[in-house]
This record gives C-alpha cells, sequence and structure tokens, in this order.
C-alpha cells in the first residue's frame, strides 16, 4: 500500500480538474452536486469522500448503493456530478445504476476505477484510473485506499474550481499525501501488536466496530473485512448510536473495535466507550499516539502515528485490514478466495 499510494502522487505537481480527464474543468464548474455509486468497499470510500468533499468543496453529495439505486423514484438533478467507484470496473449493479442515473438526465459522469479497459471507464465520460492495480485477492484493500486517494484529490479539484482552495491549502494537502507513503509504514510495522488481537479475536464469533464522523464509514469498511475474510460476524455503528439498540449486544465476550482518532469528536467518542466499558466490553481502541486515551481493565489500545488530520481513514483502515486479515489466518480460512464471494459481481 505505501508503494500505490505513493505512486498516486507521482507525476502530480498540482491540483488541477484534467488529473480525472479532458474536459473535467467545464463539468466541475457546471455542476453543484455529487451523486456516488458504488457496491461493497467501494461504497464506503464513496461514503468517506462525502464527508471530505461536503466539508473542503462545499458540495452537497449523496451516496447510494448501487444495487438499490435503481427500484425507487429518487428526484434527478440535471447539475449533478454522477460518479461510480470500483475496482474491477465490472460490478453489473454499479454499471446498471450509471445507466440509470444517465436515464434520468444526468450525463455528467465520472468513474474512479482500477482497470482502465473495463466496461465502467468506456461508459463514463470521466475517468480516473487508481494506481492499485489488480488486487490478488477477492476483498478490497489496497483499490480501497487508492479510491480514497483519488476522492481526497477530487475533492481538492472541486474545491479549487469553487475557489474554495488556497494555494496555501493545495501545498499543504500535497504534503500530507506525499507523506502517506511514511505513514502508512509506521502502521504496518503496528503487526505484531495486531496480530496479538486477532488471536483473540479468532475465538470470537461476533464483534462490534465504533467510529464517529469520517471515521465511522471506516469501521463499516473494517466489519465488512473481517466478515468477508475470518466470517466472523462484524457489524458498524456510529459510535452515538450504541444506546440507540446496539448497546444491548454488550458483554464480555462481545469485542468493541473502536477507531479513536484524535480529532475533534475525542471526548464524544470517550463517553461511549465508557458506556461500553460499563456493561463489560472488551474495547479495542485503534488511538493515535496523541489520543487521550489510556489502557486499563478491558480497554486494550494500540497507537497510530500522530492525528492525520483528513486523510486519517487512510491510516486507520490499513490496521483494521491487519486485523482481519490475522484473524482469518488464526481460523485458517482462505484470506484471497473467500467462500461464496467472486473478484467482480457481473451478474
Ligand atoms: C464491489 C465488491 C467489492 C468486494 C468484492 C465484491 O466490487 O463489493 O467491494 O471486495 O470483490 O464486489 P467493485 O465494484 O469495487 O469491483
Amino acid at each position: 500500500q505505501p508503494r500505490v499510494i505513493g505512486d498516486t502522487l507521482e507525476g502530480v505537481t498540482g491540483i488541477m480538474p484534467e488529473l480525472f480527464g479532458d474536459g473535467a474543468y467545464h463539468v466541475f464548474k457546471q455542476i453543484d452536486r455529487v451523486l456516488i455509486l458504488a457496491c461493497g468497499t467501494s461504497y464506503y470510500s464513496g461514503l468517506t469522500a462525502k464527508y471530505w468533499i461536503e466539508s473542503v468543496a462545499k458540495i452537497p453529495v449523496n451516496v447510494e448503493i448501487a444495487s438499490e439505486y435503481r427500484y425507487r423514484d429518487s428526484v434527478p438533478h440535471p447539475n449533478t456530478l454522477v460518479v461510480t467507484i470500483s475496482q474491477s470496473g465490472e460490478t453489473a449493479d454499479t454499471l446498471a445504476a450509471l445507466k440509470h442515473a444517465r436515464s434520468l438526465g444526468m450525463e455528467h459522469t465520472l468513474t474512479i476505477c482500477n482497470v482502465a479497459t473495463s466496461a465502467m471507464v468506456r461508459e463514463c465520460k470521466l475517468a480516473y484510473i487508481t494506481r492499485a492495480g489488480v488486487e490478488v485477492g477477492v476483498a478490497s484493500t489496497k483499490a480501497f485506499t487508492t479510491q480514497l486517494a483519488a476522492l481526497f484529490l477530487l475533492t481538492l479539484s472541486l474545491a479549487q474550481v469553487n475557489g474554495l482552495l488556497s494555494d496555501a491549502d493545495e501545498e499543504a494537502h500535497l504534503k500530507a499525501m506525499r507523506h502517506l507513503p511514511v505513514a502508512i509504514s509506521s502502521v504496518l510495522a503496528l503487526e505484531p501488536q495486531i496480530i496479538a488481537w486477532a488471536e483473540d479475536f479468532a475465538r470470537k464469533e461476533n464483534a462490534l466496530f465504533l467510529g464517529r464522523g469520517m471515521h465511522y464509514p471506516i469501521a463499516l469498511e473494517g466489519a465488512l473485512k473481517l466478515k468477508e475474510i475470518s466470517y466472523i460476524h462484524a457489524e458498524a455503528y456510529p459510535a452515538g448510536e450504541l444506546k440507540h439498540g446496539p448497546l444491548a449486544l454488550v458483554t464480555e465476550e462481545m469485542p468493541v473495535v473502536t477507531i479513536a482518532p484524535n480529532d475533534t469528536l475525542i471526548e464524544k467518542l470517550k463517553s461511549n466507550m465508557q458506556e461500553v466499558r460499563a456493561r463489560g466490553g472488551q474495547l479495542y481502541v485503534f488511538a493515535d499516539v496523541d489520543s487521550r486515551i489510556t489502557s486499563g481493565e478491558g480497554l486494550h489500545v494500540i497507537r497510530l502515528p500522530e492525528h492525520y488530520g483528513l486523510l486519517s481513514p487512510i491510516l486507520h483502515v490499513v490496521s483494521l485490514q491487519l486485523l482481519a486479515y490475522h484473524a482469518a489466518l488464526a481460523r485458517g480460512t482462505d484470506v484471497d478466495k473467500p467462500r461464496n464471494l467472486a473478484k467482480s459481481v457481473t451478474v
């Protein structure tokens, strides 16, 4: 992942809409909302992008599960940028959702995809080919982080076209992106600690994942990875939702993975963690080195590098991918070919 994220930035000397294809500037100038269509892991990268685009580029974003989108009456808006996200570019549901959006009169289409020769790239007017190359396994990992890197570049491009990206901001964001390979390597170096946790998880049948803000989609992705490759039942919730239902599931037998970056939501998250502890739940917290959380009875902490701002989801998801991977290895499942799943779902 450090390499493919590094490759994403290769040759990028500045933010420009043309990173997304010829004519992107004119399209980005015309649109005033974004509709993201995707399935599975790609859907979660879209959910993360919603936080980025709305806060940085100030454009409203709707993220739809592609397999559902065409089956309801939605209200089309002509000045929409329709963004499909797909590692394979062949997912039938996402292609059908794209065609449905077009049939509703939404003609500005962009795909973020791993495969340049895919149907998705042929169908969309604009395209960004991630630098992930082909994923070895069925479950998406480096495709996810490179999709996020591409979506962050898209966020910055949209902000620039809207006059919301100063030169200083552009430089700071690009600097942070260029440093990502080093930061991801520091997360990969946490592997021995994550293996110790994974051995506990491998003995469980259920797990909860909690996140807040832009780390909520990362919690969803962490839960999906665990389900896909280790077959442990896992659900993710925004931490504030605990008290509206999932708290009933918390017992000493329930590991609760919590993503706890040192951001503005940390104090709220700590009170959610307290709700879990009070019921005897076991907390497994991925904090940042500067998050003020100390381990104790029922509270295990692994610390990532210092808080990485808007790009923090890209670091945190790598730790969750490692957790799922090692839980799967400990259970002896085939991490590359999970049962019942296909690399690309073309029907
Ligand atoms: C969507 C997806 C993947 C998942 C698996 C099945 O694929 O749900 O996220 O890992 O491969 O398909 P894609 O549209 O991103 O290729």
